[in-house]
């Protein structure tokens, strides 16, 4: 199934979580050009519990589409809505409103092997094959003539409530899990995180959050602050510890300059590359005019998969991000499309979540249910490129003195979803070589491990 691309886009899929009663994500589980178009196909496709959408895209470009609460052939959905994307808007219909005329007939959903939304769309089978109804051809042309498709899509609409062990055991687990987790690729001795991110976004504060939780009380280090420009100007990497003056953990965070708004100012594409893949040597200070190359002090002209950034984590202050500008929006879909070339994983983390909403404020437990946090994680993904699933939420610890438990919890878990898409992504590709197995030989115990991480949703 991870090969199976969905044909909706990220803006379309903003527009239709909109429609749905609660905070949603979207799993594929069936497209026609991939599957077959065949009604039989489809609905098996539908399990006995759930809700589902039904996407039919169309050669004209509009996208038309239903959504079930209910997948079984019970007459009275009255949650059942269709609707019709376009690129500026959506339009619902919802089963029981008079004034749309379109859908006031919303009958049976699934019957006679059809799957129907009212008068607004139906998919059936003929010769075959899926044929598809839909309210334009019989209003407008006022004869039966099937519109022609592109294309026909199923998913699954789950909760996009993730749910985190809100305990003290349960961060005692996250804690201990990045204490011993050990890389499942061989080549790798530790894992590097790249923070990047505007001014103020939070990149330093999340490193000095994520050693707080592990030293077990909050550290008050020098390198926050605030600056148009950007505070911190060099390449800084942090081994994290397991307490002070323990031993280091298998993560390194990063941290650089900002990005600034276009090429011209801030963390340039050039440089983020030279330090992604390793040329930029430890303690580089970025000066925009003076970009990274070979005759640059200390360059590393042939780096190992070590000196190498293993995931680029994508800063964002919840606070702004509704307001991000075109230019820092094309320099974060650049970077990314770069990266992605490079096949390394990326997230976002989406800080100042305590700023959003007051539930969040007094407890971050409400994360995941905050439907205003929601849109700004949806708003973080479209931003960025990257499905709303790489969006996580922090809070890092800015005025507090002490540390909160479920603040820990946050934290520790999006280090675990960082490590996780590491792990993830090299393990596939970057097999272990004789000579990385013979560079540092890694435990018995460990090879014998499936993975080192656990996982909660
Ligand atoms: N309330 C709140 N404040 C935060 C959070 N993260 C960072 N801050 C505050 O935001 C300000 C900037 O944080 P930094 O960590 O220095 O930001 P940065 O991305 O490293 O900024 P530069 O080094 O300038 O690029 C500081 O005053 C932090 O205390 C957060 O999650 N919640
Ligand atoms: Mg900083």
């Amino acid at each position: 199934m991870a090969s199976v691309v969905a044909a909706l886009s990220l803006e379309q899929e903003t527009h239709l979580l909109k429609l749905l009663p609660e905070p949603a994500q979207l799993h594929l589980l069936y497209k026609g050009s991939r599957h077959g178009f065949n009604m039989h196909t489809l609905r098996s496709k539908f399990d006995k519990e759930g809700r589902f959408v039904v996407i039919v895209y169309f050669n004209s470009g509009d996208v038309k589409g239903g959504y079930l609460s209910k997948s079984s052939n019970e007459s009275e959905d009255q949650d059942a809505f269709a609707f019709e994307i376009n690129h500026q808007e959506v339009t619902h219909f919802p089963v029981l409103d008079d004034s749309k005329s379109k859908a006031t007939h919303f009958s049976t959903a699934m019957s006679n092997g059809c799957v129907t939304f009212g008068d607004c769309l139906k998919l059936y089978t003929e010769n075959r094959s899926i044929c598809v109804e839909s309210w334009d051809i019989m209003y407008h042309q006022g004869c039966w003539r099937e519109p022609e498709y592109l294309d026909v899509e199923l998913y699954r609409v789950g909760s996009a409530r993730r749910e985190l062990p809100w305990t003290v055991e349960g961060r005692g687990s996250l804690r201990k899990n990045l204490v011993s987790f050990k890389p499942a690729c061989r080549s790798l001795n530790r894992v590097r995180v790249l923070l990047m991110g505007p001014p103020g976004s939070g990149k330093s504060s999340f490193i000095n959050s994520v050693r707080s939780v592990m030293f077990g009380r909050v550290l008050l280090l020098p390198f926050i602050g605030t600056a148009t420009k950007g505070f911190i100007k060099k390449l800084k990497s942090y081994d994290i510890r397991s307490e002070r003056g323990g031993k280091p953990t298998a993560l390194t965070l990063c941290d650089v300059l900002a990005l600034g708004d276009g090429e011209r100012t801030g963390l340039t594409l050039t440089d983020a590359l030279a330090v992604i893949k390793g040329y930029a040597p430890e303690g580089h200070d970025f000066q925009s005019e003076a970009p990274i190359k070979a005759e640059t002090s200390g360059y590393r002209p042939v780096p190992s998969i070590n000196d190498q950034i293993h995931c680029a984590v994508f800063v964002l202050n919840a606070c702004q991000i509704m307001s991000t500008s075109d230019d820092l929006t094309e320099t974060l879909r650049t970077l990314q499309a770069e990266i992605a070339d490079l096949d390394i994983p990326q997230v976002v983390l989406l800080t100042h979540v305590d700023q959003v909403c007051h539930a969040i404020q007094e407890d971050v437990k409400f994360v995941y249910s905050s439907r205003i946090l929601q849109e700004k994680m949806q708003k973080a993904a479209e931003v960025v490129g990257l499905p709303v699933s790489y969006v996580l939420p922090v809070k890092n610890y800015s005025s507090e003195l002490s540390l909160s438990c479920n603040t820990d919890i946050l934290l520790l878990s999006a280090v675990h979803h960082i490590l996780q898409a590491v792990d993830d992504t090299y393990e596939e590709n970057h097999p272990p070589t004789t000579a990385d197995a013979s560079a540092e030989p890694p435990s018995a115990e460990f090879h014998n491990k499936p993975s080192n991480l656990l996982i909660f949703d």
